[in-house]
């Protein structure tokens, strides 16, 4: 069958890159579970394994393309079952119609909506497809899209342990080589953690750069009481500081200390809505896997740079083939300036590659993974055709 991609999904690819007729050979669909090294607790969930689906696409001629879809407890809406039906609808589709045009944009209405299948679906094909192309043309998926990548993204080191190990911790990830670290904070006491924040920066230096994320857990006046006090640690950001995020501009009125969207950003926005309201916004913090689709990544990463607000990829504990597409996509969108979110894979004990997506030296590659990189061994064969 002849898959023909002029400008899929709503992404527009570089005119080189343009209508590429794929012989699509099969779609695989596997199911994986991954137990993580110690229980996950997210904020409305603790988690003890990790369990998603690996998509491969071949063509007639020997390339592989490979998508990760794999929903987050807690922050995808969707399970993994509505997931597994939404991804072979797609797929389904897609080979009986040889193109791949379901995206979330909406012409007609002028804006992004819910589409018809959960985003991380969106994602996982559109990955998939995108690495299928950069493998047929010898370059990366981002490179497809933005021309060029970098062969490394700077990653921000995660520092999630309780209180008492967040000093030991940060100087560890220093001496690992990361030079930005994020840590977890809203979780037990505002006047505590921000005592700890002023001795991990003691601990690190002036010269390393320090992220906060609060996942929406304080009202303003908790929130402005924790920002006083750490506005003087020198705070690139904080992530949802607040239960409200139409308060955010207030925070940073009273407290000086930037702010990011994430959560804020998994919701379909209104597109008239304008981020010159958020004084104070500094990034968005985007998981492709719950903000819809690729081409609303692309255009939020648009909307960002058009406002001098950082585009700072982040992952949602995506086993390695997931992680590769997001380190690629971030090799192309931020390159080596930014460091992006996806210190995740440390958490889980194996994953889906022969060699884990590792970290070294706080840098992680953006090389292509292949066929024979992949390991199926946690996988089981779900769907083919
Ligand atoms: O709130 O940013 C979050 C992972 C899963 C779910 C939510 C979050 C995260 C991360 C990813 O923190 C790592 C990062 O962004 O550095
Ligand atoms: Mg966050």
């Amino acid at each position: 069958m002849e898959f023909h991609t002029p400008n899929f999904a709503g992404i527009t690819l570089l005119p080189q890159f343009q209508d590429i007729p794929i012989e699509l050979n099969s779609a695989r669909l596997y199911k994986y579970s991954l137990p993580f090294k110690q229980p996950l607790v997210l904020k409305h969930i603790t988690l003890h394994e990790r369990e998603g689906h690996i998509l491969i696409l071949t063509d007639a001629h020997g390339h592989a393309g490979m998508g990760e879809v794999s929903p987050l407890p807690g922050f995808s809406r969707e399970t993994l079952g509505t997931t597994l039906l939404n991804t072979t609808l797609l797929l389904d589709k897609m080979i009986a119609t040889g193109e791949f045009a379901a995206h979330c944009y909406s012409k007609k209405r002028g804006g992004w909506e819910d589409g018809i299948a959960p985003s991380v679906a969106y994602f996982g094909v559109e990955t998939a497809i995108l690495s299928l192309l950069a493998s047929i043309k010898s370059v990366t998926p981002g490179e497809l899209i933005f021309g060029k990548s970098s062969e490394r993204v700077p990653i921000n080191g995660l520092i999630r342990g309780s209180l008492s190990d967040w000093a030991p911790q940060a100087e560890k990830a220093i001496n690992a080589g990361f030079k930005t670290l994020k840590v977890k904070v809203g979780r037990i006491n505002s006047v505590l953690e921000a005592r700890g924040i002023q001795e991990i920066r003691k601990m690190v230096g002036p010269d390393i750069k320090l992220r906060l994320d609060a996942n929406r857990s304080w009202d303003l006046v908790t929130a402005i009481e924790f920002g006083k006090s750490v506005e003087p640690t020198d705070i690139e950001y904080i992530e949802e500081p607040l239960q409200n995020p139409v308060e955010l501009p207030r925070f940073f009125d009273a407290c000086n200390v930037p702010f990011a969207f994430d959560e804020t950003l998994h919701h379909v926005m209104d597109p008239t809505i304008s981020f010159d309201a958020y004084t104070g916004l500094r990034a968005l913090v985007l998981k492709p896997t719950l903000i819809a689709c690729t081409a609303r990544l692309i255009a939020l990463v648009n909307q960002a740079r058009d406002k001098g607000v950082l585009p700072v990829l982040s992952s949602s504990y995506e086993s390695d083939v997931g992680l590769t597409a997001l380190a690629q996509l971030a090799g192309s969108i931020s390159g080596e300036e930014i460091a992006v979110g996806l210190d995740t894979r440390s958490a889980l004990t194996v994953g889906t590659t022969k060699a884990p997506a590792t970290i070294e030296d706080g840098w992680m590659s953006t090389k292509p993974l292949t066929i024979q990189d992949l390991d199926f061994s946690h996988c089981e064969l779900l769907y083919e055709s």
